[in-house]
């Protein structure tokens, strides 16, 4: 079956906007030995032995994250995206505090949730969620509406501890330059949850949270950020104390070290390739997104030229549903994920078949696809969404279309195909 998906995924074109495909260096330190060891703590106080070249590696990966994002303070060892925002909530938040948020359909992600949806956020950490007011015209967080709803929780007694930015479906930037000094004159602590766009901040074509008011910043090092799955957090020196106890022992034992490794790896990458990915991704979103439009797709953010990231998302309730729609896809190795759009709880959609698809070009700009192609890749999907044709029928067709596309681009060593099953024995 890892055979078969390896297979599958060198003739697919691969749009899922958290995934990327990782350098055969990245690969390479997953297999290591030290994905079979334990470094618990921090380099130079770790509580087991056997951590010399260990502490000397996740030295070097905070130095170079740090360098990379411009940052005081990094901690590496968060194993995910959302340990790393369980993080911050521990350090900064008590269970039963509030804080501010985007709803799903607005962009959220799962783990700035509520506890009736089983978000981490509240189920994990006791948190109230109360949403950002979202301006789905201009697909972002309405500023002015936002700082109106802070006076009235205040009022009620509810003022927020932490005010969460960033998200899942992140087509423009959000305004944290706009609302930091509003929320600290009420010490609201401001996090950035960068998972999707980090690798856009690293190659500075986004925004830079850090230098706009943000207190920290929280990600998962394989969206943008073309890494190994993980997770890390950022900020300044005053707060490193604490968000180094929340990391260990709070929520980490150990920390997927060969996954750490993979991540200095990453930063070094992205620190030498990084502006010209980042440049070429944004490129590729607005390219694709233009050609869908031209085909006569419901592209949202339309006025605002569709998207600023690496991501595009379509209103597909002409045609069918969300849901239906990715299945068609996949039929034709078009991998898409259905996606919540603003109006869809409203209208009584769920998840299963919401109104949209999501669609993210980083993983088929790591293997090296430029504008041309993205239009290419539109006409297949109007060729499944649009004329129904067979979707079966377009596999040879794609196969075809990614036969000159097998390698990893923006990284030192390309002699491993990007699928290429690696047999150890
Ligand atoms: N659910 C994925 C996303 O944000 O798209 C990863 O957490």
């Amino acid at each position: 079956m890892l055979k078969e998906h390896h297979k599958w995924f060198e003739h697919s074109i691969p749009l899922i906007a958290s995934e990327n495909i990782p350098s055969p260096a990245v690969r390479e330190a997953i297999i290591s030995d030290f994905g079979n060891r334990y470094a618990e703590g921090w380099p130079g106080e770790r509580v087991y032995a056997g951590c010399v070249y260990i502490d000397k590696v996740e030295v070097e990966c905070m130095s170079l994250a740090k360098k990379l994002f411009k940052a005081e303070f990094a901690d590496v060892r968060p194993i995910s995206g959302v340990v790393a925002n369980l993080v911050i909530y521990s350090a900064f938040s008590n269970p039963g505090d509030v804080m501010l948020a985007s709803s799903i359909p607005a962009g959220g992600h799962i783990s700035h949730g509520k506890k009736e949806h089983s978000g981490t956020a509240g189920l994990v950490h006791g948190l109230e969620i109360e949403f950002y007011p979202f301006d789905a015209e201009q697909m972002t967080i309405d500023v002015d509406k936002t700082k109106k709803k802070v006076e009235e929780l205040k009022a009620a007694n509810k003022l927020p501890k932490i005010a969460m930015f960033g998200g899942s479906l992140f087509l423009f930037p959000h305004p944290v330059k706009e609302l930091s000094d509003f929320l600290k004159s009420y010490n609201i602590h401001i996090n950035y949850d960068a998972a999707h766009v980090a690798g856009l901040i690293a190659g500075n074509q986004f925004q830079d949270p850090l230098r706009e008011g943000a207190d920290t910043l929280t990600m998962s090092t394989h969206k943008t950020l073309f890494g190994p799955q993980g997770g890390l957090v950022l900020g300044f020196e005053k707060h490193g104390d604490v968000i180094k106890k929340a990391t260990f022992p709070g929520l980490t034992s150990s920390h997927h070290i060969h996954h750490m490794a993979a991540k200095a790896i990453t930063f070094a990458e992205s620190l030498e390739f990084g502006k010209d990915y980042a440049k070429q991704v944004i490129k590729n979103a607005k390219a694709l997104a233009e050609a869908l439009s031209d085909f006569g797709f419901k592209v949202l953010g339309e006025k605002r030229g569709f998207t600023e990231s690496h991501q595009i998302a379509l209103n597909v309730l002409d045609y069918s549903d969300g849901g239906k729609v990715e299945g068609d896809l996949e039929k034709a190795n078009i991998i898409v994920n259905r996606q919540l759009i603003p109006g869809d709880i409203k209208a009584g959609r769920n998840y299963f078949h919401p109104g949209g698809i999501r669609l993210g070009v980083s993983e088929i700009t790591r293997l090296g696809m430029k504008e041309s192609e993205m239009k290419e890749i539109a006409s297949f999907i109007k060729n499944v969404i649009i004329d129904k044709k067979n979707p079966k029928r377009l596999v040879s067709n794609v196969k075809s279309f990614r036969r000159n596309y097998q390698k990893v681009q923006y990284c030192f060593d390309k002699k491993l195909g990007a699928y290429e099953y690696v047999k150890l024995r």
